[in-house]
């Protein structure tokens, strides 16, 4: 197996983006607890996502979604979140918070609505102009909760349609990512539900169109590492939405679930060239807390995603693959276990001190009075948007 020593140098090439999402609050149908300190603007939700960035040096950017984070001066947000030490990410659109969109958005069969909602796409893209961002991400709640109530085929035409305007207008060296979701809103048919459709749809329109995969979106016992194997074959892996989930779009902290599925996803990413900031393959988190402090939540999670990171990178690939082609089926199988069960946390500590990071980034939070400061701060702070 490789050492920490050997792969140390590549974890400097980690880079996860934070949804500003995560920092309000969120809950289910039931209840949404407020989190003292939560912020009230996406200034602060940009502050707070610089605290993460602070204490572990993984997360220099923060994802926007319009309208929840909507501004009257998106250069002056850039700069605002510059003068974090943080950039403004990916601009995810929202096409699923408003009565027009009862019966769909982008697949909707009254043209104007198309239009609106294309529309809202070329607002996003204006977003993206100014913030400097180079990825728009379209997911969509569109689908059908009963057999017949929809022409699956016209949507689908409809949707290939929307999609090829949305693409036209996006920059040179802007991207389009389409995630997909197998169900929920929408419980018959979902218009977008797996990579093949999103895939089938981003192939027709060219390069910069790319699938978003959501951990969180497939259907129990999902080989979701064999999807990131595909992506990255055919070149369409675009990005990561990471997080965990036990039942359906629980939108846990990733690698709590299930750390074992993290250290494969990522080991598929490694070997298919997906890591690193030249790969084009972009780490983002859709995470909500519910119940937990937002900030270290989130810091929790990019220290799970670098951590199965390490195991992953530490898989010896040369053993490997000899064990593979000599049909030896234990051996390989023992050679991926070895990695993964290698306890990185030590090694990392002391690599992060060798670069003027704290050891334990979640101590040196706490123990920095910010979340006490902003809760004695903001009074008020607002939901993420799913209970707006
Ligand atoms: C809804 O399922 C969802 O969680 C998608 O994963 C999007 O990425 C996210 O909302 C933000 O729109
Ligand atoms: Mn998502
Ligand atoms: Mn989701």
């Amino acid at each position: 197996m490789a050492q920490f020593s050997d792969i140390a140098s590549r974890l400097e090439e980690q880079a996860i983006e934070l949804p500003s999402w995560a920092f309000g609050n969120s809950g289910t149908r039931f209840k949404v607890f407020g989190t003292p300190g939560t912020p009230r603007t996406p200034e602060e939700k940009i502050a707070d996502a610089a605290q993460v960035n602070k204490y572990t040096a993984l997360s220099p950017s923060v994802a926007l979604h319009i309208p929840w984070d909507k501004v009257e001066d998106y250069s002056a947000l850039r700069t605002f979140a510059n003068e974090h030490g943080v950039e403004l990410g990916t601009v995810n659109s929202n096409t699923f918070q408003e009565d027009d969109y009862k019966f769909g958005s982008l697949t909707h069969v009254d043209p104007t609505i198309r239009q609106k909602a294309i529309d809202h796409h070329f607002e996003c893209i204006d977003v993206m102009d100014q913030t400097g961002s180079r990825d728009l991400k379209i997911w969509l709640a569109d689908g059908s909760n009963y057999p017949g109530q929809a022409d699956l085929r016209g949507r689908q035409d409809r949707l290939a349609d929307s999609l090829q305007k949305i693409y036209d207008r996006i920059g040179e060296e802007q991207r389009m990512v389409l995630e997909y979701k197998f169900f929920e809103p929408a419980f018959y048919h979902t218009d977008v539900p797996d990579w093949g459709t999103s895939y089938a749809q981003v192939a027709a329109l060219g390069e910069r169109a790319l699938v978003c995969l959501d951990t969180g979106h497939h259907a129990p016992g999902t080989n979701i590492e064999f999807i990131v194997m595909q992506l990255l074959r055919l070149g369409k892996l675009g990005s990561f939405d990471f997080n965990s989930r036990f039942y359906a779009d629980d939108d846990l902290i990733v690698g709590a679930a299930d750390p074992f599925q993290l250290f494969r996803i990522l080991y598929e990413v490694v070997r298919g060239g997906g890591y690193g900031a030249d790969s084009g393959v972009a780490f983002m988190l859709d995470q909500c807390h519910n119940v937990e402090d937002k900030i270290p939540g989130q810091m929790r999670s990019v220290l799970n995603v670098q951590e199965m990171t390490a195991r992953a990178l530490l898989v010896d690939t040369d053993a490997l693959t000899a064990a593979q082609d000599a049909g030896d089926v234990l051996g390989a199988n023992a050679i991926m276990m070895d990695a993964f069960y290698t306890d990185v946390r030590g090694d990392l500590a002391a690599w992060r001190e060798s670069r003027g990071l704290p050891a334990d980034p979640m101590a040196a939070y706490a123990a920095s009075g910010y979340q006490q400061k902003i809760a004695a701060d903001r009074v008020g702070g607002v939901q993420a948007g799913w209970g707006a």
